[in-house]
């Protein structure tokens, strides 16, 4: 029986992250094709598009995964595949392409284009069961029924150097869940979940819809899997790759406990939404040796707090960090400048909020309009996306202040907080982000 032979890529941008969505694909086809299956996982961010050509040379399909800031690239990469290989199936799949289809629907270098959620969707394409370009599949709502990342069909250890020469620890990365119950307007997710709804999910009751969208996987099996990493890896650090680790209090708790009871002895850090964390929740989490919060303060505005619809105060934000502090979490957090209501005052106000919560890590963003979030305009596809992100953005401004005002603003503040900022984020910060030759010295020097 012939072997299908199945090339996955994520395209160019600096990213220390493995990407596990693609590992996740891939251990799902592997999993439920019936026929012999070859899969490999390369990325921009190591490979070269020579390097990727060369490699994809015997494959039968090619997919392509990327956020908006990287689709110029994905459709960069099928044009030079479709060239050099004109028979080689190619599909595009992530954020980026899912939520501008019609970027992709005319373009005859993308033969397929999945939207959403794409385990499924990608075994349907292999097993000959799809008839159309658009493809998207109800998400699997049993999420401990999609194995483990695939570790065998990426090189994972290019990703563990570099985070042990920059911070002379082998780290990899675990999801505990899927999906986020929450809508706030500066992220893509709530746009993204809803294309579940086009997908099949039938209850237009939008709290229903979220409830369902965040989907925690069995902690007994996320803390197996760490110890068989941690062990096959030798791996010192976790990072969870959650949107975000605690939506759910018991669920939260229930991961430290197995932890704890499996042993697995290993730091780690992970997002945490400040309107859940407590005491308890920071006892279990040092027992079960976690070291880290990354915890968004956002903003000190109360107005912001309420127009961004985190679900978060100022309030909550305090008593987060306060009682994190108490167990001796290092707490990295990130200020968002620039949403609608942003002001000088407003950024004193936030100012002030990281001098009283007093972070141990900060990184500073410029809001950045993407697609899917609720500050997206159509005119805004004009520009080029692979130049602009939330680190250097030269177009976005509040209704008070000037892009070059808040770019001001953010270079004080860097400056300011300079011996808070994490290396990864100094790295970029410093360098400026956007435009392919920065990025070419960016991911130079990482
Ligand atoms: C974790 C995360 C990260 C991690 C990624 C970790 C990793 N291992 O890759 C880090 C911190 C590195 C990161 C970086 C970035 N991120 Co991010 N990230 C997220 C977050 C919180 C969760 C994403 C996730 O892991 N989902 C779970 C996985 C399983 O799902 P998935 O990635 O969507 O993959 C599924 C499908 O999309 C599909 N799929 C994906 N690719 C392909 C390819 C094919 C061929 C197929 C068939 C299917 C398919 O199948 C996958 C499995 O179901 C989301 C917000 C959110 N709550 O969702 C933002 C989010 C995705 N990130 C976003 C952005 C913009 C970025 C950056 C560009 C930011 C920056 N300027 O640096 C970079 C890009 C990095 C990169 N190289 O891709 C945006 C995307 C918005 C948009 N319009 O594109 C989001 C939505 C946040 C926001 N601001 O709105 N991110
Ligand atoms: S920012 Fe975090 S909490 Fe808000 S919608 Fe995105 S992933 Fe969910």
């Amino acid at each position: 029986m012939k072997t299908m032979k199945v090339s996955l890529v994520r395209a160019r941008y600096p990213s220390v992250w493995e990407p596990t969505n693609l590992m996740y694909v891939s251990s799902f086809i592997k999993d439920r094709y019936q026929g012999n299956l070859e899969v490999q996982i390369l990325d921009g961010f190591f490979d070269s598009d020579e390097q990727i050509l060369n490699q994809i040379s015997c494959s039968d399909y090619v997919g392509f995964s990327g956020t908006t800031p990287q689709v110029p690239h994905i459709k960069k990469l099928s044009k030079l595949v479709k060239k050099e290989y004109p028979s080689m199936k190619t599909i595009a799949g992530g954020y980026g392409p899912s939520l501008q289809p019609f970027k992709f629907l005319n373009d005859p270098t993308i033969d397929y284009l999945v939207v959403g959620e794409g385990e499924q969707s990608m075994l349907d394409i292999l097993n000959g069961n799809v008839n159309q370009k658009l493809v998207s599949s109800t998400p699997i709502a049993d999420v401990d029924s999609i194995p483990n990342p695939d570790r065998d069909s990426i090189d994972l250890n290019r990703y563990i150097s570099i985070a042990e020469k920059d911070e002379g620890r082998r780290v990899t990365s675990i999801m505990t869940e899927r999906g986020c119950a929450f809508g706030c307007t500066f992220c893509a997710e709530g746009q993204f979940g809803t294309i579940w709804r086009k997908a099949g999910l039938k209850n237009d009751d939008l709290e229903y819809e979220r409830a369902v969208r965040l989907r925690g996987r069995s902690p007994k099996l996320v803390v197996e899997e760490m110890i068989e990493v941690r062990d096959r890896f030798n791996i010192t650090f976790f990072k969870m790759n959650d949107a975000e680790t605690n939506p759910s209090r018991a669920h939260f708790l229930k991961l430290c406990e197995e932890m704890i009871k499996q042993e697995v002895n290993v730091p780690w850090g992970c997002n945490m939404r400040c309107d859940k964390v407590d005491d308890e929740m920071c006892e279990m989490a040092v027992k079960a040796h976690c070291e880290e919060f990354w915890m968004g303060l956002e903003s000190g505005s109360p107005e912001i707090h309420r127009d961004i619809n985190k679900g978060t105060t100022v309030e909550m934000i305090k008593k987060a960090f306060d009682v994190s502090k108490k167990y001796g979490i290092k707490r990295r957090t990130y200020a968002l400048l620039g949403t609608p209501l942003e002001s000088y005052e407003t950024i004193k106000q936030t100012e002030e909020l990281i001098d009283y919560v007093d972070p141990e890590i900060i990184g500073f963003s410029i809001l950045a309009p993407y697609p899917g979030t609720a500050y997206w305009k159509p005119e805004y596809d004009k520009l080029d996306w692979s130049q602009i992100d939330e680190f250097s953005n030269t177009t976005w401004s509040s209704s008070n202040l000037t892009n070059q005002e808040l770019r001001t603003e953010q270079a004080r503040l860097i400056e300011k907080y300079s011996d808070k900022l994490a290396p990864i984020i100094r790295k970029k910060q410093k360098l400026g982000m956007g435009g392919s030759q920065t990025l070419d010295s960016i991911m130079g020097a990482m």
